[in-house]
């Protein structure tokens, strides 16, 4: 089979949104299970799929600069954490007037068991200088960019996909952050940022750099386009700042919008996850005007990935019904009613509503 063929076959069963580069939303069922099967795993980047030359470069401030393979990083201590990764401009449809950037619906997120060495022991080899502020991650993936937010006209025409991270985040062992070059029990594959990637719980994905080529500590912050021009959210009435955590956000898998369903009782189920703490409730109302009601709430299993929440909602009076699904969480972040509107689109995680027939 072609490279192309494999493509192909890796994306069949998403929603594409935008062919080249190839973007494409997870189906419903993504969110059923606890883990997203790879072929339902959204897909989000910047530019086309790269090629990497397997060789994984660590410079900048450090004691020792170290070049990692593959298998340099297979023969560190292996770690897999299950992490919820989300689009920053998941939503971002749902949003009026309609921001610039890919018209993502609501299924910019999945869920995977990712497996790697940890981040801040690849660090602690090369000996990170005592002056360092920042670790810039690059990936193998360049080229024309239009859309820029800060870049000169010069630099347009090839641009790498850069972000960088705190140094105190990336050294710290309880962030959990991956090298990753496992997904759901297989070697990446190359939507998914083959050889390897970082993954970065907690954070909106585009933290996550994927066909990882390069690691620098810096020892001034990065002020690239994917840092200080795409990712911040520009509020109209407020100053600037950078996408990081993913908000608090709930969602309901069962019954479908627009679903026809019996009289009586019904588990009304669903997920929930936020990056600024695990959740502390999910609530439902079923009439459209608030009533809050208490759903089921699962804890927590890994920290790093989104809780199941369920409601036996009993119900014999038939017709159109409005179901509503709010959480909050252990820092005491709520949903909002309406999109938190901003220019480029981002962390939209305003109260989902959906419509149900019961006969
Ligand atoms: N190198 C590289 N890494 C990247 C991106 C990219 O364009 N290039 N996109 C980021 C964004 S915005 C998201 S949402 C996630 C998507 O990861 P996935 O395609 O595995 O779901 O990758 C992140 N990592
Ligand atoms: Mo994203």
């Amino acid at each position: 089979m072609t490279v192309t063929g494999d493509l192909e076959a890796a994306r069949a069963a998403l929603v594409m949104i935008n062919p080249a580069p190839y973007n494409a939303e997870a189906p419903p069922a993504a969110l059923h299970g606890d883990i997203t099967p790879t072929e339902l795993h959204y897909v989000r980047s910047n530019f086309a799929v790269p090629d990497h030359d397997g060789v994984l470069e660590i410079g900048g401030a450090v004691g020792r600069p170290t070049t990692l393979t593959l298998d340099d990083l297979r023969a560190m201590p292996a770690h897999e954490h299950t992490v919820t990764l989300e689009c920053a401009g998941n939503g971002r449809l749902e949003m009026k007037p309609l921001p610039t950037g890919e018209p993502w619906g609501d299924l910019a997120v999945s869920t995977a068991r990712w497996r790697g060495a940890l981040l801040h022991e690849v660090l602690a080899r090369t000996e990170p200088s005592a002056h360092g502020v920042e670790v810039l991650a690059q990936g193998a993936d360049h080229g024309p960019y239009h859309l820029r937010a800060i870049l000169p006209e010069t630099e347009q025409d090839n641009l790498s996909f850069i972000r960088s991270l705190p140094l105190t985040y990336a050294t710290d062992p309880t962030s959990g952050i991956l090298i990753a070059y496992e997904m759901n029990g297989k070697p990446l594959g190359r939507d998914h940022g083959a050889p390897f990637r970082l993954i970065v719980p907690h954070w909106y994905a585009v933290a996550s750099v994927k066909w990882l080529k390069r690691l620098e500590v810096l020892t001034e912050p990065y002020t690239g386009e994917f840092q200080t021009g795409h990712y911040m959210y520009q509020w109209p009435d407020r100053p600037q700042e950078p996408v990081s955590l993913m908000r608090v956000r709930a969602r309901i898998t069962d019954p479908a919008p627009g679903a026809t369903i019996g009289r009586g009782s019904y588990l009304v189920r669903g997920k929930a996850w936020s990056g600024t703490g695990p959740i502390a409730r999910v609530d439902l109302s079923l009439t459209g005007e608030g009533d809050w009601q208490p759903a089921r709430l699962e804890p927590s299993r890994s920290g790093f990935h989104w809780q199941d929440w369920s409601f036996n909602w009993d119900a014999d009076d038939v017709g159109r019904h409005t179901l509503r699904a709010r959480a909050a969480d252990a820092a005491g972040n709520v949903q909002p009613d309406v999109p938190p509107w901003n220019r480029l689109g981002y962390g939209n995680n305003a109260i989902e509503v959906i419509y149900v027939d019961r006969r």
